[in-house]
């Protein structure tokens, strides 16, 4: 690529970045996008975008679908709002690659807090992507930051590995379940349990919501024993509002803890190391993947020598690797 044609590029994402720092929402979206779909000169923007960020406090949201997330991420926002900070959510919904955005566009118009102007709400798919699902999210947080959110909420199903890294990168995690979905206390034994700050059992209009309640605080209680912070469990109703405040006051309370803990610090501190890697490595994946000997281009010829055992694929991988050496030292990343 020519230099001018690369400079051009840059200089048309880094405006996009000041529209965005100065406030507005569709160069906000624009950006989110071009970032989700890893167009040129993402990286450029992403550059500029950190040293305006400063740590937004970020809650994940996790459960099986129809658990009542999207109506209490809803309801959180505009708790939020009314307290006096600045809040975005990310909705990060399996079923978005293919219905698209109009379907979206319709549920999100039917939620709440989108008739509040200040109140972001963005929706991504998991489609993977090079960097993949977390590394998209973790980009679209920072954009969130930047624009000035002091809270950012991530609603995910939880189902996939993708998604569960999603949720591990999160400051306060919030497991939410409803009565009467059978096994589910089994599920949280799978793994869910670890990652819960705080419970919730959402629907607590409906019969055993009470019973539930007990059921978690009992293997919480098998789990956490000589913990310091043992997650609470709260009642809530989303569909009325029903016990979003308190909610809201135990996240607060969880980010106190983590603060004067030093947790918080050493989660973030481990994050940006895990971050650095992740987008090296990255890096030299599609550096490998683009170069003449890369990846895409092993030859039939090779494969063949491989299976007649005149090669061993570790040699092979040792040639693209020292192949992809000499590209590598010709140009820049
Ligand atoms: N009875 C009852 N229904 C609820 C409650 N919260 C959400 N719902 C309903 O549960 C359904 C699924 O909600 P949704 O927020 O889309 O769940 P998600 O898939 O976890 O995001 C919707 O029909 C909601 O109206 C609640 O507290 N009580
Ligand atoms: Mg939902």
């Amino acid at each position: 690529m020519h230099l001018t044609e690369k400079n051009q590029r840059d200089s048309f994402v880094l405006e996009l970045v000041d529209k965005m720092l100065k406030g507005s929402v569709r160069a906000l979206g624009k950006l989110i996008t071009l970032i989700e779909d890893e167009c040129p000169g993402s990286l450029e923007a992403l550059k500029k975008v950190y040293y305006h960020t400063k740590d937004a406090y970020v809650v994940g949201l996790t459960g099986a679908p129809g658990t009542g997330k999207s109506t209490l991420v809803d309801r959180m926002a505009v708790e939020i709002k009314r307290q006096g900070f600045k809040v975005g959510i990310i909705a990060i919904d399996p079923s978005s690659p293919f219905t698209g955005g109009a379907f979206l566009g319709d549920r999100v118009r039917m939620m709440s807090s989108s008739n509040e102007n200040d109140i972001y709400i963005r929706s991504m798919g998991t489609r993977g992507s090079l960097g993949g699902l977390s590394e998209a999210t973790a980009s679209t947080v920072k954009i969130l930051d930047a624009f000035g959110k002091d809270f950012v909420l991530i609603e995910t199903a939880g189902t996939g590995q993708a998604e569960v890294d999603v949720i591990k990168e999160t400051d306060t995690t919030v497991v939410v379940c409803v009565p009467g979905l059978g096994d589910e206390i089994q599920t949280m034994k799978a793994g869910v349990m670890e990652i819960g700050d705080i419970f919730v059992v959402n629907k607590a209009d409906l019969q055993d919501a009470d019973r539930l309640a007990g059921d978690i605080e009992t293997m919480l209680h098998m789990a956490y024993g000589s913990k310091e912070w043992i997650p609470p469990i709260i009642k809530t109703i989303a569909t009325e509002g029903t016990g979003v405040v308190t909610l809201i006051e135990e996240i607060l309370n969880h980010r106190e803890y983590l603060i004067k803990s030093g947790l918080l610090k050493s989660k973030r501190i481990r994050r940006i190391k895990q971050e650095i890697m992740e987008i090296a490595k990255n890096k030299i994946i599609d550096k490998i993947n683009n170069s003449a000997n890369g990846a895409n281009q092993v030859s039939d010829e090779l494969l063949n020598e491989i299976m007649l055992r005149e090669k061993d694929p570790y040699t092979a991988a040792e040639e693209i690797i020292g192949n992809f050496t000499e590209v590598f030292q010709k140009s820049h990343l």
